[in-house]
């Protein structure tokens, strides 16, 4: 009896740890990243002054002098747009560090801003606080200005520095590693030891997500357009690829992979403007809201979460131009999805893995929005939609995952009813909301 016991007990645990490796599934920080959707990307330093991209790491720190920088300003507006969160450029790749480090001789410290007293970092995660944001950095690991960039010692500098974030600004919702590996002052590239930056991030900041082009918790989508792939899995598979260079293609980051062994799901970067830094000549090049409508559906309404660089001017503030763009973003969210024609919830699979959701009268539809319970894995691999008036089909799509969340738009169509059929899975899935939407005829996905 004892023997059967066990015998069955460890088929069991067989079972069970083959079925979990099968379905690599969210940690409770990766939910709650998803649940972020949108949040923003700040851009600010030396390059804002000198107008570049890169900096080259020598340029005097007195270069950095904004005349009316007010954090409170960026976060305000922030909130306004409807962001979650903020994530700033801590330093970038010309090593200026925007809060007085003790690892760096770059720093806003060294500038005549506000007598050398100024911390850009102290004062974001200040107003962060008081918006009722998240607030995350970018650390660049590539600094063109680091005396030891180049040695193995750097490692050492990068870790201290990660570490000095982390205890006096922290917890962070998100940790960004730039992939960017070039050449430091000694013209030598740095080998870094990722291996270290995450073991130190583990231990220091567990409920930290960290960005990087392979994760360990969220990867790039593969291109600095904000947009994510048709088809987007959360998995990915990281076994033999490096950050930066010896990276996936572009395309596995886009689309992740049907079978990854890791949930490393995709983070949407883009700017509102061209560049990453703000520069004058591109003030009439911000995105317009309908433009910026379009990256949510192609970013959020994939799956994936929609990261908005919005670069603050040389006076230190969010430009006009930025800010009239974002709150008109924010109202066309709001106009278009606060009220739906219709919204079904569900709680597991119906027999037949088609999902019905009735319209009480025939009603114009161009937008149905499907979300999947991905807390117990990715599964849907395809499925169509048929919106129907009594009875006939109107109008049919087929389309492959459906992740956290899907928005599908298209020409409007009248109807009584949404089918909703799972045509493969990776195994048992299970939706938990349908919803239908009439949006702005303009704003229908490009
Ligand atoms: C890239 C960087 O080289 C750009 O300057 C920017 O920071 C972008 C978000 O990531 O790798």
């Amino acid at each position: 009896m004892k023997k059967a016991l066990f015998v069955i007990l460890s088929l069991l645990v067989v079972y069970c740890s083959q079925a979990q490796k099968k379905l690599p599934l969210p940690t409770k920080q990766q939910l709650a990243w998803h649940d972020m959707e949108f949040y923003w990307f700040i851009h600010f330093g030396p390059n804002t002054f000198t107008d570049k991209e890169w900096g080259h790491g020598d340029e005097p720190e007195d270069i950095f002098n904004p005349t009316e920088l007010d954090c409170r300003q960026w976060a305000r507006i922030a909130k306004q747009s409807g962001a979650k969160g903020i994530i700033l450029t801590a330093k970038h790749h010309d090593g200026f560090c925007l809060f007085p480090s003790k690892n760096s001789t770059h720093t806003v410290r060294e500038s005549k801003w506000m007598n050398g007293k100024g911390d850009v970092v102290g004062a974001l995660q200040k107003a962060c606080k008081e918006y009722g944001l998240k607030f995350g950095v970018y650390l660049s690991p590539w600094d063109r200005n680091h005396p030891k960039y180049g040695t193995p010692e750097y490692n050492d500098v990068y870790i201290n520095t990660m570490t000095e974030l982390i205890t006096k600004y922290g917890p962070f919702f998100e940790f960004w590693w730039d992939g960017a590996n070039g050449e430091g002052p000694n013209g030598k590239k740095q080998v870094y030891d990722f291996h270290r930056f995450e073991k130190t991030m583990r231990k220091l900041a567990p409920n930290t997500v960290v960005f990087s082009d392979i994760g360990p918790d969220i990867r790039w989508v593969g291109n600095e357009n904000g947009i994510a792939g048709k088809t987007n899995w959360n998995y990915l598979d990281t076994a033999g690829f490096t950050r930066g260079a010896g990276g996936p293609s572009q395309d596995s980051l886009n689309q992740g992979n049907i079978n990854g062994k890791n949930w490393i799901p995709a983070e949407c970067d883009v700017s509102i403007r061209p560049g990453w830094f703000y520069h004058k000549e591109e003030d009439e090049k911000v995105k317009t809201p309908e433009q910026l409508f379009d990256l949510y559906l192609k970013s959020v309404g994939r799956g994936s979460t929609l990261l908005l660089n919005v670069p603050p001017d040389r006076r230190g503030l969010i430009n006009e131009h930025d800010s009239a763009s974002l709150i008109e973003f924010r109202k066309l969210r709001e106009q278009n999805f606060s009220k739906s024609i219709v919204t079904k919830s569900f709680t597991g699979l119906p027999q037949t893995n088609v999902y019905i959701v009735k319209i009480a009268k025939p009603l114009t539809v161009n937008c149905v929005v499907v979300k999947e319970a991905i807390q117990s894995g990715q599964k849907v691999k395809s499925f169509t939609v048929r919106l129907k008036k009594s009875g006939e089909i109107v109008k049919e799509i087929e389309a492959t995952t459906v992740g956290r969340k899907r928005i599908l738009s298209f020409p409007a169509v009248e109807a009584d009813a949404i089918e909703f059929t799972v045509t493969d899975a990776k195994s048992k899935p299970s939706l938990t909301e349908i919803s239908a939407y009439k949006i702005d005829d303009d704003l229908i996905e490009k």
